[in-house]
């Protein structure tokens, strides 16, 4: 966005105004190459949860490796999610969609409507980019000010924005957003993304998390880690009192 000698909008409020945020080159070309090699090792060593024509899932990618991990207390990604989350934050879900190219697109849609209709920044999933994305190699879409009326579908398409990305540029969304992953041609690698889903404290966690309980994960957590994980909110942080 430009600025014009206006202070720019903060992540909050570009989230609440639009359904979405964006940082820029947030991750650094360090971690960039850990979670490249990390990456690698995954497909080498790992059966996916499944592998369709048009996509790949790599579920609760964070136990595999600390490159991962790293990432989800990363100074960075916790500024956005502690304004519009909460400082009380917790992961939700985490895993490695790759897109691979089939001459069609994914359909529009929004994730978890339960949460949504009601609170729908409150379930904020971050789309971490290892690398470039081309507008025809599988952008990850989303539609701005589509969670302003859930009741609307096919009248937002038209305002849709692919997100080119570089990489370590994050990309973050709320449930209520329509979102996808656009036209990945033939032509264009296999498009790995890292997903990071927050939540507050006081939402649960789906069955199919499993990092509250990963020992791996547990022995070395700082407090703040062990709030992410799920397992205690860290000193100083209550439900009651916060000031984020
Ligand atoms: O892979 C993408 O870019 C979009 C993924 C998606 O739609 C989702 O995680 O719900």
């Amino acid at each position: 966005m430009t600025t014009i000698g206006q202070p720019r909008l903060t992540h909050l409020e570009h989230a609440d105004r639009y359904g979405y945020y964006v940082q820029r080159g947030l991750i650094s070309a360090e971690h960039l190459a850990r979670i490249r090699e990390a990456f690698a090792r995954l497909q080498r060593d790992v059966k996916p949860e499944w592998d369709k024509p048009f996509q790949t899932y790599y579920p609760n990618v964070i136990e595999f490796d600390d490159a991962f991990a790293d990432l989800i207390d990363h100074p960075g990604i916790l500024e956005g999610v502690f304004q519009v989350v909460g400082q009380e934050a917790q992961i939700y879900s985490n895993e490695i969609l790759v897109s691979k190219p089939n001459q069609g697109t994914m359909a529009w849609h929004r994730d978890k409507m339960s949460i949504g209709r009601h609170c729908p920044n409150q379930f904020l999933k971050l789309a971490i980019f290892l690398d470039h994305v081309a507008v025809d190699g599988g952008p990850t879409g989303v539609i701005p000010e589509s969670h302003l009326d859930i009741y609307k579908g096919e009248e937002f398409y038209h305002h849709k924005i692919d997100f080119t990305a570089g990489p370590g540029d994050v990309l973050a969304f709320g449930a209520a957003t329509l979102h996808r992953a656009g036209f990945h041609s033939p032509n264009r690698p296999n498009r790995p993304v890292i997903f990071l889903t927050y939540v507050p404290w006081w939402m649960k966690q789906p069955d199919y998390y499993t990092g509250r309980t990963c020992e791996k994960l547990l022995k070395s957590a700082s407090p703040l880690r062990r709030q992410l994980l799920g397992v205690q909110l860290r000193p100083g942080v209550s439900l009651d009192l916060h000031t984020a």
